[in-house]
């Protein structure tokens, strides 16, 4: 069904924003800091009795991207929702539209168009995937570990591996970095192994690099600076293991350039770091173009972030395991009513309309703070 097709309009009647923080199962270390609790804004879209949910990627402060909770918060509560509530769209491309001169501000964007996918998905009773164009029943997914001893990242591998997921992600830093490899490639002689460095490294560390090319990973993500697709190239035609870029890639634009100086052999693509379900299958669509594997990266996103990831993830392109792994890893209860669990490594998608899960909401009043409601 092409997206550009224009169906009924659906007017947006009210919105809800609110604050949720749960706490994390273990804290999360990577290069640029440790998470102990999972805090983000979530958002409803109203039309016709039916309810579409958005969630935010952003961070408490600016330590991943540009972004944080407050400064995006505010720019969808005082710019984006008062263009989208009272109005009619026939399609997510007409909501895009009234985006795009906004410079920035990605993950807020992708927060509303999230939202209105999920309720424009509602409102002709369609699954989120069959709008997207994905095919598959289920995902692969992988896992991405925390930074912790060598000792303990050794055992927590071999435990994931065990449970069936199909690619170990280990996050490194300066100083973390070809020991751990080791010791886990050791432990590990067959599994699908890559790392991530979350920018923590400069051409300087090309050594390091070399070094962790005998370890038969099956990519280096975001090993340089997130601003910084020129220095990627470089690194990649001075060692063999392809470069995947995350935070590097904020829209198609940006891929086609890391593309075209081969700074990126694979892509890890975050529906809320390039700001929305269209950019995000813009990238996809360039990707196959260049014969360039996608899969799906993570924030450690609660069940609505997490069930947008599934359906993403269904695309033909998302050739590589996603990090999209089951939510019991990171939350002892999530706000959301059905559990998203990965078995031997494949995720199901869930069933039904839009992105097919519902709100806890008796749970959610719970951990919710700040409830703010917006109508005409
Ligand atoms: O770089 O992919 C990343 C978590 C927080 C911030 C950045 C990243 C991550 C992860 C975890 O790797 C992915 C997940 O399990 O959701
Ligand atoms: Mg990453």
């Amino acid at each position: 069904m092409p997206l550009h097709q224009t169906y009924a309009p659906l007017r947006v009647d009210g919105a809800e924003m609110r604050l949720v923080s749960l706490p994390l199962v273990t804290p999360f270390t990577i290069a640029t800091g440790t998470m102990h609790d999972k805090t983000f804004p979530l958002l409803i879209l109203k039309a016709d009795g039916l309810e579409g949910y958005g969630e935010g990627v952003m961070d408490p402060l600016p330590d991943y991207l540009d972004e944080s909770i407050t400064g995006s918060m505010d720019f969808v509560r005082t710019v984006l929702l008062p263009q989208v509530i009272g109005k009619s769209f026939a399609n997510p491309a007409e909501l895009e539209a009234l985006f795009a001169p906004w410079r920035g501000f990605y993950m807020a964007k992708a927060m509303v168009e999230m939202a209105f996918w999920d309720l424009w998905a509602k409102s002709l009773s369609l699954p989120l995937k069959a709008l997207l164009g994905g095919t598959n029943d289920a995902i692969e997914v992988g896992v991405s570990l925390g930074i912790t001893s060598v000792e303990e990242t050794v055992k927590r591998a071999v435990a994931h591996q065990e449970l069936g997921y199909k690619r170990i992600k280990l996050k490194i830093k300066p100083g973390h970095d070809v020991a751990v490899l080791a010791a886990v490639r050791k432990a590990l002689p067959k599994s699908h192994l890559t790392v991530d460095a979350n920018t923590s490294y400069s051409l300087s560390d090309t050594g390091v690099f070399r070094a962790l090319d005998d370890f038969d990973l099956d990519y280096i993500e975001q090993p340089l600076a997130w601003d910084d697709i020129h220095d990627h190239a470089k690194l990649q035609s001075r060692i063999t293991t392809p470069l995947c870029l995350d935070e590097s890639i904020r829209s198609a634009a940006d891929a086609r350039k890391a593309l075209e100086s081969d700074a990126a052999r694979v892509i890890n693509i975050k529906v809320g770091r390039v700001g929305g379900h269209l950019e995000a299958k813009r990238i996809h669509d360039l990707c196959a173009a260049f014969d360039v594997p996608v899969w799906c990266g993570g924030m450690l996103e609660g069940g609505i972030g997490r069930a947008h990831n599934i359906h993403l993830s269904t695309q033909p392109n998302f050739r590589k395991p996603g990090d999209t792994s089951s939510s019991s890893l990171y939350f002892t209860k999530d706000i959301i009513n059905e559990a998203l669990t990965a078995e031997e490594g494949l995720m199901p998608i869930p069933p039904g309309s839009g992105i097919g899960v519902t709100l806890d909401w008796d749970f959610l009043a719970k951990v919710s703070s700040g409830i703010e409601t917006f109508s005409k």
